[in-house]
């Protein structure tokens, strides 16, 4: 039986990634950071939790990866762990800098001196391609515009230079944003779901949201992982695109959620917020996953309509059973 390590696994890829290894019949050890309240919320949503050896690790301290590692052998790591919401990196562009980008570093130091035949993958991101126009592959150059795509082109060239210098099988994935049921309730499409439920259910009247124009190339999580497992199976480290191809505005999926929740004009729900625009923000990120689909035989298997109907249909039921309201 194999053994992986999940840096970042309490996380919504940790989560969906932990489940696909356990099917695989992985014994998995997953990282989690002390917090003064619980953070499994989504290891028990899909009742994975007891399946799991949980280790408490920060990447931004250099003892607790070096034991996480360790303790758990792995044949496989993967790092997840990120300070990992764009809008925040510019209000804490340091601390990004220091998890998302050097805490990749220390994971990858500690490799070379505790597991060096690991296989690791780094969460590498679209976010990192900037502004660059058209669809983005592997070739294309990186203009990031955010600390936190700063901070992952630093991850992604020192995974590579490890690779290089030291032979680590290190991949890459190039990952366009992905969603679920599961994504974090500041990011757009589960702040829309979620936000949606609420005024449904008359907890709320209203919200806010910033650029509605902004387009991206959404996906589902939960196809995404597989695509990371791929890269480690095939019989050299290499660098992959991951995304469907197509992208849609914060408007189409705002238009679609309020549709499939049966509400009327979400005009009336809405405001905008300016204080939600990011001094930079990126217009429109569509990948190009052709090197993934070719090499790794991975396609994604949700389309974005559904993926917004299993959202809303998520948040319809999760906002009506919860007391505590999550957002004030
Ligand atoms: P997420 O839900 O925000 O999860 C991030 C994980 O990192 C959580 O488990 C979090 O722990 C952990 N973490 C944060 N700071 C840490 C620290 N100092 N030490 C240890 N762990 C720490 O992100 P995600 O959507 O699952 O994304 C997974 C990875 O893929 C991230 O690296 C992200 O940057 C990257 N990525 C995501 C997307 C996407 O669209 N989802 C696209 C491209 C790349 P807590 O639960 O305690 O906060
Ligand atoms: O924003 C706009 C916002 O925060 C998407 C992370 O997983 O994917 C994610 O980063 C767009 C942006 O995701 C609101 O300005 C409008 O243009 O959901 P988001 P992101 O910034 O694309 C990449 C690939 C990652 O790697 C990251 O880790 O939506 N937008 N109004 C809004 N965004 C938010 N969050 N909230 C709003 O109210």
């Amino acid at each position: 039986m194999k053994n992986a390590l999940i840096f970042g696994l309490t996380g919504q890829d940790g989560t969906y990634l932990a489940d696909f290894l356990l099917k695989k019949g992985y014994n998995v050890f997953g990282t989690f950071r002390r917090t003064s309240h619980r953070c499994f919320e989504r290891l028990e949503e899909i009742g994975i939790f007891d399946d799991i050896t949980k280790i408490k690790a920060d990447i931004s301290d250099q003892t607790s990866i070096n034991s996480a590692i360790r303790q758990a052998k792995p044949d496989e790591i993967y790092n997840l762990a990120a300070q990992s919401f764009v809008g925040v990196s510019f209000q804490q562009p340091i601390l990004t800098s220091d998890v998302t980008g050097l805490g990749t570093l220390r994971i990858l130091d500690s490799i070379r001196d505790n597991a060096p035949d690991a296989k690791f993958y780094q969460a590498s991101s679209s976010e990192m391609f900037g502004d660059f126009p058209g669809k983005k592959d592997e070739k294309t150059c990186f203009r990031p515009r955010s600390p936190y795509g700063v901070a992952k082109v630093f991850a992604h060239h020192m995974t590579n230079h490890y690779k290089e210098a030291y032979k680590i099988f290190a991949c890459c994935g190039i990952l366009f944003n992905h969603e679920s049921p599961l994504r974090g309730l500041e990011f757009v499409t589960r702040k829309i779901t979620y936000e949606l439920a609420r005024v449904k259910y008359k907890k709320q009247k209203k919200f806010s949201l910033g650029n509605i124009y902004a387009k991206r190339d959404w996906g589902f999580a939960g196809d995404y992982v597989e695509a990371m497992w791929l890269m480690l199976q095939q019989k050299n480290p290499d660098d992959y695109v991951i995304a469907t191809g197509e992208s849609h505005s914060v408007e189409e999926f705002l238009t679609l959620a309020t549709e499939f929740m049966g509400m009327g004009d979400w005009k009336n729900i809405i405001e905008i917020d300016k204080t939600l625009l990011r001094p930079t923000d990126i217009e429109n990120l569509v990948g190009n996953s052709s090197k993934a689909r070719k090499e790794l035989g991975w396609k994604p298997k949700t389309s974005f309509k559904n993926l917004v109907k299993e959202m809303v249909e998520h948040d319809l039921e999760y906002v009506k059973l919860r007391t505590d309201p999550l957002s004030e």
